[in-house]
């Protein structure tokens, strides 16, 4: 997958690619991310990249034509620009997934005040990772960079760890212990040293669904639950079935 991050400040990304999963999956060549300065593409002797708004009011906004000659030099056939705005369509897994699935992903950065308006006849997307402002949209990239690399095959190295979270889609995640098995008086629930993977697997599932259920109940609507699952939610909900010709 390859991904060009359209900014004014590309050092904004250095760590947060060059260090672990991201980096190493650039280094195995799974993924190819590339930032591209914007203020480049500004032909001026001041390399101005923003101008006052017309009709007035506070702050700046980026050129549109210097924009629209940074996406002109990365975009191909099947390059898809993504414009992180928090006017766009809210960032969630399943957004994550169809990105995912992209060849290239074309991701621009705006500043101060944001964009002109004619620069948007060059975006595919807006994509907003929540209800709230940033000064730029560099930290929303980072997210969306992270969320769908780790989607790219061989990116989590274990091939199938993101796949294995399939099951709790959209559930929480169940506890996770490792060693010691005793830390101060505090014992690894012991199905988890049984050996039994069916009953792992149970336990696991029944304390996702617990869990989303204290923590994330909104999540529960509108899903449909196979019976192994409403056997686990009658468990932990302490439903117990009518006893037929029993008076109640
Ligand atoms: C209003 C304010 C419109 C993404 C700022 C446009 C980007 C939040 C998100 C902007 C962002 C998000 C200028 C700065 C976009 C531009 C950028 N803020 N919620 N700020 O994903």
């Amino acid at each position: 997958m390859r991904i060009d991050i359209l900014t004014l400040f590309p050092e904004m990304f250095l760590s947060p690619f060059n260090e672990s999963i991201i980096g190493r999956a650039r280094q195995n060549d799974l993924l190819q991310i590339n930032t591209v300065n914007i203020r480049d593409f500004a032909l001026d002797k001041h390399q101005q990249a923003d101008d006052y708004p017309y009709g007035g009011g506070a702050g700046m906004v980026m050129k549109a034509d210097v924009l629209i000659r940074a996406i002109k030099s990365v975009k191909d056939s099947n390059g898809r620009v993504v414009y992180l705005s928090p006017q766009g369509q809210r960032l969630d897994q399943k957004v994550v997934t169809r990105l995912a699935e992209e060849e290239h992903l074309i991701l621009l950065c705006g500043h101060y005040e944001g964009i002109d308006e004619r620069a948007m006849m060059f975006i595919d997307e807006e994509i907003s990772i929540g209800d709230y402002i940033l000064t730029g949209g560099e930290l929303g990239a980072m997210v969306v960079v992270d969320a769908v690399a780790r989607l790219v095959p061989g990116v989590l190295g274990d091939d199938d760890s993101a796949r294995d979270e399939s099951f709790a889609q959209d559930l929480l995640e169940y506890p996770q212990y490792t060693r010691p098995r005793c830390f101060e008086e505090l014992e690894v629930p012991p199905v988890l040293l049984s050996g039994h993977h069916e009953e792992i697997r149970r336990w696991r599932k029944k304390l996702s669904l617990q869990r989303t259920l204290l923590k994330r109940p909104d999540l529960l609507m509108n899903r449909d639950y196979d019976p192994e699952e409403r056997m686990l939610l009658e468990e932990i909900l302490f439903v117990r079935k009518k006893d037929k010709g029993a008076k109640s």
